[in-house]
């Protein structure tokens, strides 16, 4: 297992450098999310999930969609969460980032802070408490709020989200850590420290693979299930996709209609406030390796 998880890391983190050389004025977030997920596919990994770009008080789960013509200006504070897996094995991590400004430096400081300050106390049977209180102290230290509704996560073969939530404050959880792939991801804020939730994504998942009756749309589902399993993909791979024979947007209407995939809402700060977001994948085992920084 560790294998293919190392090799994920590896993309991982040359995708993470080379993605930060296209964070530019002027330049387009569809060429950017476009970039990033080619060069993921070029170093031999898949994108675990459409890459989120998120901007401001954008928090979480933006991707830009086809013939999205928004482009980064001087003073956003950019959000770039990446997913990589080989074979299922997931790698998950962000950074944030100011164009060409440091107004929001504090905050950007805050939530890699926060994390480094996990890293230091992260062991097997930490309970969750511990590691939230540990985000929570540190965000407030600078004065700003975590986000009280976004968490990290545990992470299994082909499931990003695998049942234990890693909290971003002191929420009395006396669950332990157990031994596995954890996704560790404090948001820092300078609004109140929730999200609400916005308009589609574009990013969907199959929450409930189960056989329908339509030939085609079977067909159609049976193709997003061989490719992805429960993993997030976007709208925009779907309609690149020059063999798919059918109405692509009708075919998502109806799977979505019957909850068998889940389209994901585009989380915003409920105040405005600007947020910024660290995240790293940790493997623990008797010991902790931080994967990103793992050869
Ligand atoms: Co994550």
């Amino acid at each position: 297992m560790l294998e293919n998880l190392k090799k994920a890391a590896k993309i991982a983190k040359d995708v993470i450098r080379y993605s930060k050389s296209l964070l530019k004025p002027e330049v387009s977030l569809l060429e950017i999310a476009e970039s990033i997920e080619q060069r993921i596919r070029d170093l031999g990994g898949e994108p675990a999930f459409p890459v989120n770009i998120s901007i401001n008080e954008i928090a979480a789960h933006y991707t830009p969609q086809p013939g999205n013509d928004i482009i980064l200006k001087e003073g956003d504070v950019v959000k770039i969460d990446i997913g990589v897996h080989v074979d299922g094995y997931i790698v998950d991590t962000a950074y944030t980032e100011e164009i060409n400004d440091t107004k929001y430096k504090d905050l950007i400081e805050a939530s890699r802070q926060a994390l480094l300050n996990v890293k230091k106390i992260l062991k097997k049977d930490i309970e969750l408490w511990e590691i939230g209180k540990i985000i929570e102290d540190t965000i407030k230290r600078y004065n700003l709020n975590p986000i009280y509704n976004l968490s990290g996560h545990k992470i299994d073969r082909y499931l990003l989200h695998a049942g234990i939530n890693i909290p971003n404050y002191n929420n009395g959880s006396k669950i332990k850590l157990k031994e596995g792939i954890y996704a560790i991801e404090p948001f820092a804020t300078n609004g109140i420290g929730y999200v609400r939730d916005g308009h589609g994504s574009g990013i969907y998942s199959i929450v409930n693979y189960k056989p329908i009756r339509d030939p085609k749309l079977r067909k159609f589902l049976d193709f997003l299930y061989d490719r992805y399993k429960n993993l997030p993909f976007a709208y925009r791979w779907l309609i690149s996709d020059k063999n798919l024979n059918i109405n692509i947007n009708t075919a998502i209407e109806i799977l979505k209609r019957n909850n068998i995939i889940y389209e994901y809402p585009i989380l915003i700060e409920k105040t405005g406030g600007i947020v910024s977001q660290h995240e790293t994948t940790f493997f623990i085992n008797s010991g902790v390796h931080d994967v990103i920084d793992m050869d």
